[in-house]
């Protein structure tokens, strides 16, 4: 049945789910990082003032693995939701891999930071980085050594953009939210925010998150399987 395509200001929320099948490893499935690491070791500010070179090292590792990394279908889909006139679109990733840039999305905010990406403590600036991050690291902008962190938001750390998220939220008649496991705030209360605001909301992921509920719409199943099918019906209007 052709319907009229009802949706023109659509926020997209994703997580590690999307990026898995490109063989990034998630956070909290049975295999995930969080099941070798401990957050308090390698993902908060207090662990890198404690230990800079056991954090650095862990982001290193998490850096390598994404330079040769592909985004997958899912990705793709979303790059072609943000081409369809008269649609405004804005991918809102928790991951700091670059798989959704990779995909050709223009619209994107890195709420968590970005491993390609690295932020000099000493003069502020934030540039493209590629490379491995020790303490004798020369800052590209103002030469300091040694003060170079990885460019991500750690856990206590304010995410980046809140206000231009809140906003889009706010605006927004669709959301929908990609292989996030629903753990994690702010990200983790943005379906509440639409929801409050008369979004239509839609979880699909590869099992039931935690906030599953508070979703009108759920579709389980892999992402580079259940996102496609879900952009075509959007941008052909079918059910
Ligand atoms: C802040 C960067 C305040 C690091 C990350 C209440 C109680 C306790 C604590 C808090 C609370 N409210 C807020 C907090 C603090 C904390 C928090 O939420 N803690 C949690 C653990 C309770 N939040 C913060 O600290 C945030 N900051 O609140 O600041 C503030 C205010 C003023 C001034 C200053 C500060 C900052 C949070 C950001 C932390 N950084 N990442 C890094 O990446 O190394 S968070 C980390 O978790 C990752 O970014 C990750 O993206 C994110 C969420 O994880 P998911 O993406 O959901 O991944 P996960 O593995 O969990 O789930 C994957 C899902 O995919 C699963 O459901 C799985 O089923 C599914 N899946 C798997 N395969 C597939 C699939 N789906 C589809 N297809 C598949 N193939």
């Amino acid at each position: 049945m052709k319907t009229v395509q009802p949706y023109k200001r659509i926020v997209v929320l994703t997580g590690a789910g999307i990026s898995a099948e490109s063989g990034i490893a998630t956070f909290r499935d049975k295999d995930g990082l969080w099941a070798k690491y401990d957050i308090s070791e390698v993902a908060t500010p207090e662990a890198f003032a404690r230990n800079p070179r056991k954090v650095l090292d862990f982001y290193n590792m998490r850096r390598r693995d994404v330079l040769g990394a592909l985004p997958n279908a899912a990705h793709a889909a979303l790059a072609r939701l943000e081409r369809t006139a008269g649609l405004d679109v804005l991918i809102v990733t928790q991951n700091v891999d670059p798989l959704h840039e990779r995909a050709g999305t223009q619209k994107l905010i890195h709420m968590h930071g970005r491993l390609l990406s690295a932020w000099c403590t000493a003069c502020d600036d934030k540039q493209a980085w590629d490379q491995d991050i020790s303490l004798e690291t020369t800052c590209r902008s103002c030469s300091a050594i040694g003060h170079m962190r990885p460019d991500i938001v750690w856990f206590g750390e304010m995410p980046y953009q809140m206000d231009t998220i809140d906003d889009a939220l706010a605006e927004a008649d669709l959301f929908v939210s990609i292989g996030t496991s629903g753990n994690v705030y702010p990200a983790a209360g943005f379906v509440q925010t639409a929801r409050r605001f008369g979004a239509h909301t839609v979880e699909l992921n590869l099992e039931p998150s935690e906030g599953t509920s508070l979703f009108h719409q759920r579709r389980h199943g892999k992402a580079s399987e259940i996102v496609p099918a879900f952009v075509a019906e959007l941008t052909s209007g079918e059910k």
